[in-house]
């Protein structure tokens, strides 16, 4: 198996945990860009946001229901904070591997590309 993330979710790879359920995995970015850098992935492997499907929307909804809690859990919820997904190469994806992006802990740019 290739997909980094996907060994993540399946344990093959150390990594910091902070959730996870049937659906969704939750861990540290390994290059944090903010105090707060989260990834919420599906343990399902789909690429990318462009591969969603519609049978896919309950997973997408509670990846970001994942992500509202985790911006709670850690303190965040009040300040506010950012969710991402880039998508292909020109939205900058880097990993093929949906995820999602929780960023806070400081005050993030206004500037969005
Ligand atoms: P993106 O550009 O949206 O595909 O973001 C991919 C992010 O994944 C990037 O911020 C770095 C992070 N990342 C890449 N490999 C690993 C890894 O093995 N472990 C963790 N925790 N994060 C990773």
């Amino acid at each position: 198996m290739s997909c980094i993330f996907c060994q993540i979710a399946d344990g093959k790879l150390p990594g910091d945990i902070l959730y996870q359920d049937e659906e969704v995995l939750v861990f540290p970015d390994i290059q944090p860009q903010a105090p707060l850098h989260l990834l919420i992935i599906p343990k399902k492997h789909i690429s990318a946001l462009s591969r969603i499907t519609r049978e896919d929307k309950p997973l997408v909804g509670h990846m970001i229901n994942t992500a509202q809690e985790m911006a709670r859990r850690e303190g965040v919820s009040e300040k506010g904070y950012r969710l991402v997904i880039n998508c292909g190469q020109q939205g900058g994806q880097l990993v093929p591997h949906l995820h999602l992006h929780l960023l806070g802990g400081r005050q993030l740019s206004d500037q969005l590309g």
